[in-house]
Formats: C-alpha cells, structure tokens, sequence
C-alpha cells in the first residue's frame, strides 16, 4: 500500500538515530513471558495482542468494525474504525502519544506479573510487545483528517511519526510481520484466527469483525457480527445437537465496576459444555465466575424442583445431575481481574463469585416461574440424569464388589505379558479375532499384550453411564487397563503406558477408532490427557526389488520409494503390492510392519482442547448426518482415515 514512500523514507533515516530500548530488549530476551510461547500460539497471540486494542475501543463505544487480514508472506493487517491511536505529543514523555504506545512496555500484561487492566487511559497493552517481536512492524492513523505513519523494526523506530497524506475518516491499521529470529514458525493458519475472532464476536454483542485470508490459493473470508452476543455463542454450541426446549435462556447484571452474563440452552446429550471468560480471555479452568454460576444453578433447580412437586420429598438433584446436556456461556468483565492457576486460565476474584450467584438465583428463578413447561422439561432431564447415576453407582458398585471377592479378573480374551512395570509395557487392541490371532503370534510377548475385540461396540455418546458399566465389548477394555472408569478412574494404576488401538485403514477400522476413542474421551479422559493412548499406523503398500523390500504408508511414499529402488535403472523390475488388511499378514509380517518398536509407526492420540474434540466426537458419533458430511468434507486433510 505505501510500500513506495516507505523505502525512500527508510533510505534518509539517520541510522544514529535507532535507539536501544531497554523494555522492549526484555521481551526480546524471554518472549515467553509475554506471549506464552515462541511456537505456533505465540505467533498467533501477536495477533490477539492487537486485537485485544480495538476491542477496547469498541468496549469503549467508539469502534464497531474490525477486520483482520492474513496478507502472502504472513504478514498480518488488523485495521478498524475506531477513533485512532492518539498522535498528540505528551507533556511527560515529549513524544506523540503514537509513539509511546509502540516503544514503551506496558505493565500488566496478561502474562508478566500482575493481572489484567482496564485501563482508563492509553490502552496499547500488548502493541509494543508485538513490535518488540516484528521484523517490521507498520502502523497508520486516520485522524483529524490526516492519516499519520509510523515504522519499526524489532522495536527500534525506523521512521518517525509523518503524515503520509489525508482521509476523511478516523481509525488504526497495523501491519506487521513477525521476527524468524523469534518464532519457531511463521505460518498462520486462518482457521485458527478465524475461530478465535468469531469467539471475540459473540463476546462483544454487536461488534462486526471479519477475517481474510490472502494468501494464494487460500483466498477466503468472513464476516462474523452477532447482536444477540453470548445468546447467539450458546446456540451456536448447540447447533449439531438437539436442543430440548425453544431458546437460549439469557441472565446479566453488575455490581460496581463488573458485569456479569450468562446463556443457557439444554440439549438432549449426556455431556456438558460449559465455556466461562473473564475480560473476553477463555479460561478453561474455570474459577469464580464458574463456581458461582453452578453452585446456584444446583440450588435455584433444586428449589423450583421441590416447590413445584417435580422433586418428590427430600430428593435432591446433584450439580452433575443439573450440567447433563447443558451448554452454557459465562463472560464477566471487571477491573483488575486475577488470573490463577497452572496457565493462568481460572479466576480468582471472589466477588465475581457472588455476582453471578446473584444473578443467576434470580433471573432463573423469575424464568422458571415464567416458563413452567421448560422448567418441567429442565427437571426432568436433571431426575432422569439423577436415576442413571444411581444405576451406575450400584452397577460400579457390583463390579468393585466382584473384584474384592474374586480378585480382579483378567478377561479371558487377554494375551498378557510377562512384563508388570506400566512404564515398560503396552497392550495392543485390535479389532477382529484373525488379526488378533496374528497379533498375539507375532508379539514380543515380553512387553507387549493384546486384547482382541469383536462385533458391534456401543456408541457411548448415544447412551448413559449405567449402560457402559458392564457392557460386554467395553468391560474388557476396562479390566485389562485396570484403572477403573469415570470419577473411579485412576491413572496411577494403569496397567500399560501405551494403549495402542490397532484397526484396518478402512471404513471399519477407523469407525472402531472413533468408538474406542470417543469411550476413552468421555470416560477416560486422562488417559489421552497423558498421552497414553496411541493409533497403530499400518502401511498401505510394499515395495520390493531383489532382496530388498520397504513400507509405504501413503501412495507418495509407494512413488518415492519406488523411484529409489529403481535409482538410475529406470526399467528395473519393482514389485509393488498392497497391504490388504490387518487379518491377512502373518505373525511375522504384523511384527515387522505394525508391531516392531524399531520400525513401526505409531500415532500419539491428543487431545487439542476440548471444544474441538467434543465436536468432532459429537459430530462424528451424533445422531445428526448432515454436520458430519459437512465435518467430515472439511476436515478431511486432518482426519485421518476417518472415512465414516
Ligand atoms: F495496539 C495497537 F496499538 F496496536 C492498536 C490500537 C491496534 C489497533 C488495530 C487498534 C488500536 C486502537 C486504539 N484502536 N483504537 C484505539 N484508540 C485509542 O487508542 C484511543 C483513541 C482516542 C482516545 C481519546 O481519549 O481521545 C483514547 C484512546 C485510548
């Protein structure tokens, strides 16, 4: 855009004139510091940085568009129409206020010391940690009819505040692109900014912001602009799930400098999803806002439950009872927020805790006396979930009961092994009785045991906790990895450190995947949060000239390793063949190929965060069909054979 003014200026620049900043020479030293990582989240938490500051203008009214654009190169443009970055020059500082936002550090970042300010002043909290981190960083203001330019490199100011020419409106656009020396990798992956970004629309009600990707061959973009707010995000939750009654229930208030706002909508699954923020950021491990908005969501259905004759006596629903198929959004903002814990993602202010308490014990109060025929459906739902807990309590009970007498029972379709340290060991799973036979053959029967597993597996997302315990196909599962199942499971006695889940890369196998791993999400959680559980990679093609045979694990690498065998004899005989399944290889061949330490593949099973793993799970496991096409046609580069 101003490219051409921009090389001459830099070429008069007196280079004497580049002063070291000291602030700015931290964040260079630790960047951890002040974006949480040099990886992928770093380089994407520059652009959140940025954001961060024209939502504060739209917070304070005056910007209501903001459009974030990844441009070929990587670089990163975020303009908006908000009043402009001040360009007066300050009585203390000397410099314009421009100036100051870019070159000073800003104390209460979300990741240095202290918590996170709403500032009354100057925000640009976070803009000169951004430029600290750029190869170049450019910023423009359109103001008082002027648009005024400024440049940086890595901090230090390569060209002055000048006004490069005149406009008719007011706002900031930043351009920037992030220094090699600091990243470990300078990709953007729009999908990643365009989910955050539509997140920070549906937080800031009424707010337009639109992402663009243009890089080449990737053109596209959106334009995300929600009036309902969080009312809107807790639909949009629910949109591939069934919800049980007609809208999203909306509660807000404040007290002092906070406000407070919560959204609810039950469906008709057995999980819940509840999203809580404070100050716009997500915090996944909840904290006050969290704790308040359920300990009163229990008491508030308890009491209607009671009063209205649904809850008989001295019953008494449970919080779990009350979260089963509840989607819930909370977003509070407050002066001053503290942010605790392992990531700095739960809040520790406890007046918030009282806030939404309040606001929750009286508007679902006033809603359900309101809307009786919804409360009904509510409270059924919450005594349904409560008689499945029971029957999953005595069902856990029996089986415990049964262990203590008998001992605990191996099944009889596990091949152990001779090996009793976890750390040392790992079973296989493996679908199908003749690949199992092949399996237990081909083993290293010192580390290695194998469960065969056979016939239809349950869906667990399609079906209550009272009917995984003692299910027949799971039951085995749960035995041989001997770490007990749902609030029972326990981590420290698992079995094996390597559950390998070994099934055909066809339609079957990944459909047996998906069940186990859907099993595992729900009920054994962290087992993948450990990065226990792994998915054997079986090698599609063999590739043999003379003596000399490799693995193909895609049709690239058959061509690949094809051309090397041949190597300057272009009309050497190579056989190709392709592997057809797991239950047509030998023992030995299973071993060299699937089960070999030396040369297999495995996949480590992760769990990205748990937005994503619920839809997929959901999604792919629901009763919808036409969001798992559309899941599936989208995702198809990442998810691996999952060809449902
Ligand atoms: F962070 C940043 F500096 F890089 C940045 C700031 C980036 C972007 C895209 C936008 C902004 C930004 C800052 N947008 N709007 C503002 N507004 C102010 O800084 C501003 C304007 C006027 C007044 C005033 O009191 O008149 C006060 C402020 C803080």
């Amino acid at each position: 855009m101003s490219e051409e003014i921009l090389t001459k200026v830099e070429e008069t620049y007196d280079a004497s004139q580049i002063q070291v900043l000291e602030g700015l020479e931290a964040v260079r030293k630790r960047p951890g510091m002040y974006i949480g990582s040099t990886s992928a989240s770093g380089l994407h938490h520059l652009v959140y940085e940025i954001v961060d500051n024209a939502i504060d203008e739209a917070l304070a009214g005056y910007c209501n568009e903001i459009h974030v654009r990844i441009n070929e190169g990587d670089t990163i443009t975020v303009t908006d129409n908000g009043r402009g970055i001040p360009v007066d020059v300050q009585a203390q500082t000397g410099k314009p206020a421009l100036e100051v936002v870019y070159t000073v550090l800003h104390a209460g970042g979300k990741f240095g010391g202290g918590g996170y300010k709403v500032s009354g002043g100057l925000h640009g909290v976070g803009a000169s940690v951004v430029n600290a981190l750029s190869e170049w960083l450019e910023v423009q203001v359109h103001k008082n009819g002027n648009i005024y330019q400024m440049r940086f490199s890595r901090g230090n100011i390569t060209q002055p505040m000048t006004i490069v020419g005149t406009t008719d409106r007011t706002g900031t656009t930043v351009t920037f692109k992030p220094d090699p020396e600091m990243f470990d990798t300078l990709v953007y992956d729009y999908e990643t900014l365009h989910t955050r970004m539509r997140e920070q629309a549906f937080l800031n009600a009424g707010l337009k912001i639109s992402t663009e990707d243009c890089r080449v061959g990737q053109e596209q973009k959106h334009t995300m602009h929600y009036e309902g707010g969080i009312k809107e995000f807790a639909a949009w939750l629910n949109r591939n799930k069934t919800p049980i009654h007609q809208g999203v229930i909306y509660m807000n208030g404040s007290k002092e400098d906070s406000v407070a706002e919560v959204a609810i909508q039950y469906n008709d699954s057995y999980n819940d999803t509840i999203l809580s923020f404070a100050n716009n950021i997500h915090t996944p491990e909840g904290g006050m806002h969290e704790t308040g908005f359920k300990t009163a969501l229990t008491r508030v259905l308890n009491a209607y439950g009671q009063k209205a004759g649904i809850i008989k006596g001295d019953d008494k629903v449970s919080g779990e009872d009350v979260r089963e198929g509840l989607t819930a959004v909370i977003s509070v903002k407050l002066t001053d927020a503290q942010f605790e814990g392992q990531t700095k993602a739960k809040l520790g202010n406890a007046s918030i805790r009282t806030l939404v308490d309040n606001i929750v014990s009286t508007k679902l109060s006033e809603y359900l006396e309101e809307n009786p025929a919804v409360a009904k459906i509510i409270l059924e739902k919450a005594m349904t979930a409560n008689r499945a807990r029971e029957a999953a309590r005595r069902a856990r009970d029996s089986i415990r009961r049964k262990n203590a007498l008998e001992g605990a029972t191996l099944p009889g379709k596990l091949s152990d092994c001779n090996e009793r340290d976890p750390e040392l060991t790992e079973i296989y799973i493996v679908e199908g009785d003749s690949a199992g036979g092949s399996a237990k053959g081909g083993r290293d029967a010192r580390f290695q045991a194998i469960l065969p597993l056979w016939g239809k597996m349950l869906n667990v997302e399609k079906a209550r906790a009272d009917k995984v315990y003692g299910n027949d196909k799971l039951n085995p599962v749960i035995t041989a990895l001997g770490a007990g199942i749902g609030e029972d499971f326990d981590v420290t006695k698992l079995r094996y450190h390597k559950v390998i889940i070994m099934a055909d890369a066809d339609v079957d196998g990944s459909h047996i995947r998906t069940l186990l791993l859907t099993f595992f999400f729900r009920f054994m959680r962290p087992l993948i949060e450990h990065g226990y559980v792994y998915a054997a990679v079986p090698p599609l093609f063999k590739i043999s000239r003379g003596k000399t045979t490799k693995l193909a694990f895609s049709e690239e690498e058959r061509e690949q390793l094809a051309a090397e065998l041949r190597g300057d004899n272009p009309n050497a005989k190579v056989d190709i063949s392709r592997f057809k399944g797991l239950g047509e290889m030998d023992p030995h061949e299973l071993w060299e190929t699937t089960m070999n330490p030396e040369t297999r593949v495995l996949k480590r099973i992760e769990l990205q965060d748990a937005v994503a793993a619920d839809e997929t799970f959901t999604v792919l496991m629901g009763e919808k069909v036409e969001p798992r096409k559309e899941f599936i046609e989208k995702k198809a580069k990442y998810v691996v054979n999952l060809d449902i």
